[in-house]
């Protein structure tokens, strides 16, 4: 993702440049013939089954465009379609949703690639250091909605790419897809997009397009209502409130920034949840939370409506390090830890920290041993 590229308009159709896209003719429609080549083109025991893949540690919003494309390849398409995830999924909102709505969801490790015609990314970007993504078969189908990465040159384009700037949830975009197919919403399919929709763009209080509000209300109609209430407020583990009570004791507020980082964390969903916690506080525009997981530094970044995108800052705060994404007032990132030792992550956390401070105060020179001010503790 780069901060460079220019948002586009909300509601431009689609990349042209990278698709074979005549003119009039409609995303889901050009999506058709993409698929009808790519299975025509696929050895015989591949054809007309497409694998739908989105990037590690799903969110309801990548959960949801999963689900709604699933729908499309199966009731619009008349194709097969596989969603494959990686990685465990840790946040109890997003377990509850797999869980309550039974989504079908297979190990990536487990399926054999050579049973599907092309892979479909929703929810991610092919450079994206939070996706995997096989070298066969190929890929066809891109939908997104995150600034793109900076291209690494490894990858094709894929002949669809959908990639709208301007949208607050790719769910938002299945569902147009569905519409403009003509299919119907089944139950669980509704309340799969809604929850991608409701989280992404907090109930559409933020990153809002009009697009986002119809698929919001549409599929609101059209869900079970007692599911989607089971799934926004699940069962928490213990671990949740031992994260909260370390987090406490980390975070120091910096003028308008609060600072937690954390050591090494049990869960790796712990840096978004406790930033969103953080920037409910009065006085913090911007938040900045971090943790080690299984050989990652993780990080995560909210600011608030009056302090700008995310983006850029999560750029400044990694100082080159590491790999990033974001959109509106989220960004995430992350870094690879050499070794899972004290000071490795120490050294870390004491590079991010001066980065952070040095957004707020610039200083003429870089030098990475000036002792940071300390900040105060939160709630004092
Ligand atoms: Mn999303």
């Amino acid at each position: 993702m780069s901060d460079h590229a220019l948002p586009l308009p909300a509601g431009e159709p689609h990349d042209r440049a990278s698709t074979e896209l005549r003119p009039g003719l409609q995303p889901a429609d050009h999506l058709r013939r993409v698929l009808e080549r790519a299975s025509a083109e696929a050895p015989e025991e591949a054809q007309g089954h497409f694998l739908v893949l989105t990037h590690r540690g799903p969110d309801p919003d990548a959960l949801g465009a999963c689900e709604g494309l699933r729908r499309l390849i199966e009731v619009g398409f008349g194709y097969r379609a596989t969603v494959a995830t990686l990685g465990r999924i840790h946040r109890a909102e997003n377990l509850a949703l797999v869980r309550t709505l039974e989504l079908e969801l297979v190990d990536y490790t487990e399926i054999d690639l050579s049973r599907f015609a092309g892979v479909t990314l929703v929810d991610t970007q092919p450079e994206f250091g939070h996706t995997v993504l096989p070298d066969t078969p190929p890929l066809v189908a891109v939908f997104d909605h995150h600034v793109p990465p900076e291209k690494d040159g490894k990858r094709p384009d894929a002949p669809h790419k959908d990639v709208r700037l301007g949208l607050g949830a790719t769910s938002s975009m299945l569902y147009e897809y569905l519409r403009d197919a003509g299919i119907q919403l089944d139950e669980r399919t509704a309340s799969a997009l809604f929850c991608g929709v409701r989280y992404d763009t907090m109930d559409l209080s933020r990153n809002a397009s009009a697009l986002d509000e119809e698929a919001y209300f549409e599929t609101f109609r059209l869900c079970d209502r007692t599911k989607i209430a089971a799934i926004d407020k699940p069962p928490l583990p213990r671990s949740y409130y031992r994260a909260i009570a370390s987090s406490m004791a980390a975070a120091r507020q910096h003028g308008p920034l609060v600072l937690a980082l954390l050591g090494k964390i049990e869960n790796p969903e712990t840096v978004a949840e406790m930033a969103d916690f953080f920037l409910r506080m009065k006085g913090a525009s911007w938040v900045v939370v971090g943790g080690a997981f299984e050989g990652e530094y993780v990080l995560s970044l909210r600011t608030d409506r009056s302090f700008g995108n995310a983006y850029p800052l999560m750029k400044r705060v990694l100082g080159g390090e590491g790999s990033f994404g974001g959109h509106g007032h989220i960004a995430g990132g992350r870094i690879h830890l050499e070794d899972q030792g004290e000071s490795t992550i120490k050294s870390v956390e004491r590079a991010l920290r001066a980065n952070a401070l040095r957004v707020i105060a610039p200083t003429s020179d870089d030098d990475e041993e000036a002792i940071p001010p300390e900040g105060r503790p939160v709630g004092e």
